[in-house]
């Protein structure tokens, strides 16, 4: 247990700290550090932080990839702080299903949002595109499609082995997901795009369309495109500008929120917030990016995916000035350019950056 920012302050906010594999425990510590200035200089809450060892390294001395009773001891929680999960030594869906998407589907967190956005002085990669043209808002279906787990394997190792991976779409499950996406677009620039495959996949994406659709009908304001997962693509390379919230299922999500990554200049700094908006339950806070097992240990794995996460996770408790001051720190220091880590371009290691970070934390929340 690591002890409350101020435990005299008038609200205590308790968070499950899970750094995970790899450099999720850089980063993690890179984000408790900033977390904890933030509360500091706000002054009016607290962080109580329980940190679980939970993991890939959990998984070979236990067999499992979590306590037994993880999720109902999560559910405790006001919030869960997650780095990455993923090791060499362990097959990368026992990782997945063991921890984050056992965490999601059981405790329904149906939302997966992941903000795109180039900030100021970071160099993405498209030419001609500034941060005026890439500030989206993705919305990831979190708890089914694709990532349903129903299927199975059989005659294992014959000629004849079959495997059957079966994607479910329910209308209440559409339903919630798309009508979050276009609350999101009523209080942003009132623009959607839905992304499917419904020319080929004709079950389960005409079925998506038709409940974008029907959910459209009550909002006449927003403006709809739908638009093919691969021509999605495309865009957000040729035309980032085009989106402003981009909604779709699972998979789809996963691998289009990449892309976003990396035109916001990679996959260090890109967030994200699991969510169940009907509440009742913690959500949980990750970096989008994995365990990154090729510069784990160095100490130069970017913390600003994490960082930004944990700016998300402050607004969501409703600490709107720390969350602000920590947005504002970091573009700060990412638009002063100085101190940045090697995939910027940078020398700076982890905790350069997150000392920085804490600096500019105090400034922040006076300027509020
Ligand atoms: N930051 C958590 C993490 O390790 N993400 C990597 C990953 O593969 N996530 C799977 C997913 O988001 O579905």
């Amino acid at each position: 247990m690591m002890e409350p920012a101020d435990s005299g302050t008038a609200r205590t906010h308790r968070i499950a700290v899970i750094p995970g594999d790899g450099v999720g425990v850089e980063v993690i510590e890179a984000g408790v550090a900033v977390l904890e200035a933030a509360a500091r200089a706000d002054g009016g809450f607290a962080l109580e932080l329980t940190s679980f060892p939970w993991g890939s390294d959990y998984y070979l001395e236990h067999g499992r990839m979590m306590a037994e009773d993880a999720v109902d001891v999560l559910r405790g929680f006001d919030a869960i702080y997650l780095g990455a999960v993923g090791s060499p030594a362990v097959p990368d869906d026992v990782t997945l299903w063991g921890s984050i998407l056992l965490i999601r589907q059981t405790l329904d967190l149906y939302v997966n949002l992941r903000p795109v956005r180039l900030m100021p002085g970071v160099e993405g990669p498209l030419r001609s595109k500034g941060p005026e043209h890439i500030d989206m808002m993705c919305v990831r279906e979190n708890t089914e499609g694709e990532y349903s787990g129903v299927g199975g394997r059989v005659h294992r190792n014959l000629p004849g082995e079959v495997a059957i991976q079966t994607d479910v779409f329910t209308r209440t499950g559409v339903e919630r997901v798309v009508r979050h996406a276009f609350e999101l677009a009523t209080r942003r620039r009132g623009r959607l795009a839905s992304i499917t495959k419904s020319n080929a996949g004709r079950h389960a994406f005409t079925f998506w369309d038709d409940v974008v659709e029907s959910v459209a009908s009550e909002y006449p304001g927003v403006e709809v495109d739908r638009l093919l997962v691969d021509a999605a693509a495309a865009f957000f390379v040729t035309r980032p500008e085009r989106f402003d919230v981009v909604v779709g299922s699972n998979l789809f999500m996963d691998i289009l929120t990449d892309v976003g990554a990396v035109i916001q200049g990679g996959m260090g700094l890109a967030a994200s917030m699991n969510v169940n908006p009907d509440g009742g339950v913690p959500a949980l806070f990750e970096p989008v990016h994995g365990s990154a097992p090729d510069i784990a240990g160095r100490g130069i794995a970017n913390p600003t995916g994490a960082v930004w996460a944990g700016a998300m996770m402050l607004e969501h408790l409703g600490e709107r000035t720390a969350a602000a001051a920590i947005m504002s720190s970091l573009e700060s220091v990412l638009a002063a350019g100085e101190i940045r880590t090697p995939d910027l371009g940078g020398t700076a290691r982890t905790g350069d950056v997150a000392g920085a970070l804490v600096g500019g934390v105090a400034a922040g929340v006076e300027a509020a």
